[in-house]
């Protein structure tokens, strides 16, 4: 049996800590603008965290000294980082892109994964999804992203970061090997400096060159990772869109034994899988801030709905409150439930919520 093709979007912010700011004060629209540490005139230590696209037509980039920048652009707003911004506007943008998929993936503060194989025909319409995803952040958030669309997450990422800012690149499986052959090594996720370095002196500086190198001659010097490599350079990467492990989140949910449409039976499943949820969130000592209900209807389509609370809280009240809105809301009139699910995060833990409120 052939695998099913697979399409995967992979979503990343543009210029993100700088986007965030600029957002907050719009008065630094159009300036070269700074997230990092303080340059102090010229002799601060540190790096810079980011630059806007502004400051990047000075060739200031992420990780660079700050006393660099300083000498290419001295002129520019410079701004101390603060996590609390990103963060809060990181979760509110993951909230978003989960509803497109529930196979969600979030990687690192402002990237993304979604599997949305099953909820798309072809690449027109995951175009169309990709667009509607960038519409939907740019209305709620004011903010842009780049997108990348391709047969695997190795693709999609490489893809994402290809026409930045406000990006779209879709590369098709027929067009993976001319897409990836003429860009260098380092595009590749697991090559960094030194292994550059490495392949640069065995003669391979694009992808195309690691391609052609035979696997055997690989593995040899890189071990089990040439293997990698090699399949990495043709494009092949089976991982999965899967949300990684940790405390991210809690949820729990049920299948009915038979499809249902009766609303009594629906609330009355939604409410204990609420309170299953409420124990382990208690039992770890967690509050959160984001309720999701997913609902799968008998034809399998599936469908996460979220809603995230103005205030951190820990109560069943509120959790069923809200996964109960939620359900009320969203629900198809008269169609038949196969699976509904409640899933909690955007977690703080109990002790320190003082801090954080
Ligand atoms: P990136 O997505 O790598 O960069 P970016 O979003 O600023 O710009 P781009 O438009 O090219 O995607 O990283 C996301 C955030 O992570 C970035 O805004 C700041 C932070 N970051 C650092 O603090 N240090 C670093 O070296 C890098 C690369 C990122
Ligand atoms: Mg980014």
């Amino acid at each position: 049996m052939t695998e099913k093709r697979r399409i995967i979007v992979h979503i990343d912010m543009d210029h993100f800590f700088t986007a965030a700011e600029e957002r907050q004060r719009p008065e630094l629209k159009g300036k070269p603008v700074i997230v990092g540490a303080d340059p102090k005139g010229g002799k601060g230590r540190g790096v810079v965290s980011t630059a806007d696209y502004e400051a990047r037509k000075y060739g200031i980039t992420s990780g660079m000294p700050i006393s660099k920048a300083w000498k290419l652009c001295p002129q520019a707003v410079y701004l101390p980082l603060n996590f609390r911004l990103y963060t809060q506007v990181s979760t509110e943008i993951m909230n978003i892109l989960r509803g497109y998929s529930d196979r969600f993936e979030q990687w690192g503060i402002d990237e993304a994964f979604l599997d949305v194989t099953l909820k798309v025909k072809d690449y027109e319409d995951a175009e169309n999804l990709a667009r509607r995803i960038k519409a939907d952040i740019c209305k709620s958030q004011g903010l842009t992203c780049s997108i990348g669309i391709g047969p695997n997450k190795l693709v999609a990422k490489i893809a994402s970061d290809i026409q930045k800012p406000d990006g779209l690149t879709i590369v098709k499986d027929e067009d993976v090997g001319g897409f990836l052959a003429p860009l260098p090594v380092r595009k590749l996720l697991w090559v960094g400096r030194k292994t550059e370095q490495k392949l640069q002196s065995m003669g391979i500086g694009t992808i195309g060159d690691l391609a052609r190198r035979d696997p055997a001659v690989l593995t040899e010097t890189f071990g089990t990772f040439g293997t990698q490599l090699y399949l990495s350079a043709h494009g092949i990467d089976k991982s999965q869109v899967e949300e990684r492990e940790g405390v991210k989140s809690i949820s729990r949910e049920t299948t009915f034994q038979e499809d249902t449409a009766d609303p009594q039976l629906i609330m009355q499943t939604l409410r204990s899988l609420a309170e299953q949820v409420q124990n382990d969130v208690q039992e770890q000592r967690l509050s959160f801030r984001t309720v999701a209900l997913k609902i799968r209807y008998e034809n399998f389509e599936t469908h996460t709905h979220s809603k995230t609370l103005p205030f951190i809280t820990n109560r069943l009240h509120d959790l069923n409150k809200t996964s109960v809105e939620l359900l009320t809301k969203n629900i198809k009139p008269q169609s038949k439930v196969r699976l509904i699910g409640v899933r909690v995060s955007s977690f703080v833990e109990t002790d320190k919520q003082k801090t954080l409120v």
